[in-house]
């Protein structure tokens, strides 16, 4: 099977040498049976856990009954999923689509046609600042604003209009804003730099200086939302509402893609029918879904037990004292150990892990990620936890796995 994958599949990515094909709750299991507890959850699209039998239900149903129909149509499942959504983020409207890319697409595109038609900036002077490490998609102008080398390398030549200001420093972004600046694209923690928090009060301080400037502060919680952090939006750690939201992963209960890109009426509106779309967006399926991922979030606790089992996994974490580990750091279930590159890389360590069961990936070669479904147990942590000891008290001796590297 893995012949098959990479006879037939470009090679953009690297997986670890396993090969899934069941899943339930925390665990997934490969072709021999091995069962593994999942402490990624496919980057956190599957907070709900593997194959929700009240997701998968909605799914069955949702699929005989009505799916696919562009928004030519009006559908009956749509506006409740629209309106659930904005009242949870107290925003006013919502535009949906499939990928988190073109949700951050469709927030680009708001933030620039706000600047023209309402702030009135000159026609194509708009500027949308965006912070170093940012993650926000692999489409071309996302990663025209990437700061990482790898994503932007032979995609050019990019669009112009991006500002790239260092994350976690408010006084960079009051000095990097002009007349012309539309919007501050921002993760409240950067995920794929590696689990970064900024300093306290931050987001704060950013919505205080956009909102002085008149500039939209928009949040990616593609990753950070939903749960993730031990509240519905990270931003809630902070008491901030933004003028523009971006949720997805998540949100398609990790079944199928659905994002929203979330915002008060006066941005919203600036979008006209015609100006913007996709062929799936919004589907009865997706929506239905979309919906029941947003009410088994609350029906099930699954965000208090994310700031309840995120804290107690970080304390224990942080009771670790082995030299490979640089730093533990996280949110709720949103957790990374950054591992010191003179022992080994952290893709070592999941190797490692992989070998004991436990399933997660790296970001940036030096973090190991800790991000399981919201639905895991404290017993599950424990067990997680007794094998990342075991791991770090193997020492570092560099690991030979004939044919897994
Ligand atoms: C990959 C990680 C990366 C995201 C935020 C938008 C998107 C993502 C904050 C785009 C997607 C995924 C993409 C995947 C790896 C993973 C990831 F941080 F989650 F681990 F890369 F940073 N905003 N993140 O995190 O959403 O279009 O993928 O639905 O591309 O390798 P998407």
């Amino acid at each position: 099977m893995i012949e098959t994958e990479l006879k037939f599949g470009a090679h953009n990515y690297k997986p670890l040498p396993v090969v899934l094909t069941r899943g339930q709750g925390v665990y997934v299991w490969d072709e021999n049976n091995t069962r593994y507890i999942d402490m990624m959850s496919a980057y956190s699209a599957v907070s709900h856990g593997h194959c929700h039998p009240r997701l998968v239900k909605t799914l069955e149903e949702q699929s005989k009954k009505l799916a696919v129909i562009s928004r030519a149509f009006y559908s009956d499942q749509l506006g409740a999923f629209l309106k659930k959504a904005c009242e949870l983020t107290k925003q006013d409207k919502a535009l949906p689509m499939n990928s988190g890319a073109e949700a951050v697409e469709t927030a680009l595109k708001a933030a620039r046609k706000w600047a023209y038609t309402i702030k009135k900036i000159p026609a194509d002077q708009a500027e949308i600042i965006v912070c170093i490490g940012n993650f926000h998609g692999r489409t071309i102008s996302i990663v025209g604003m990437s700061s990482e080398k790898q994503y932007r390398e032979g995609f050019g030549p990019f669009p112009p209009g991006f500002k790239l200001i260092p994350y976690g420093d408010s006084d960079a972004l009051e000095k990097a804003i002009t007349k012309n600046t539309a919007a501050f694209l921002v993760e409240p923690i950067q995920g794929e730099a590696g689990i970064i928090l900024p300093p306290k009060d931050y987001l704060k301080k950013c919505e205080t200086i956009c909102k002085k400037n008149n500039v939209l502060l928009i949040c990616d919680e593609i990753q950070t939302g939903l749960g993730r952090t031990g509240k519905f939006l990270a931003c809630e750690h902070e008491n901030v509402t933004p003028d523009g939201l971006i949720l997805g992963k998540a949100l398609g209960g990790g079944l199928l893609p659905v994002s929203l890109f979330l915002a008060r009426k006066e941005v919203m509106d600036v979008f006209t029918p015609g100006d913007h779309g996709s062929t799936f967006g919004g589907n009865p399926l997706a929506s239905a879904v979309g919906l029941a991922a947003l009410n088994i979030l609350f029906e099930e606790n699954l965000i208090s037990n994310s700031e309840k089992l995120g804290n107690y996994f970080l304390e224990k974490l942080k009771l670790f004292s082995f030299p490979q580990i640089k730093a533990v750091r996280g949110k709720g279930l949103f957790i990374g150990i950054e591992i010191d590159p003179k022992f080994y890389s952290a893709r070592e360590v999941c190797l490692r892990l992989l070998k004991l069961g436990v399933l997660t990936k790296e970001t940036h070669q030096t973090v190991v990620r800790l991000a399981p479904p919201l639905v895991i147990t404290k017993e599950q942590i424990d067990d997680v936890l007794e094998k990342l000891e075991q791991v770090f008290k193997e020492g570092h001796a560099s690991v030979l796995l004939a044919g897994i590297q």
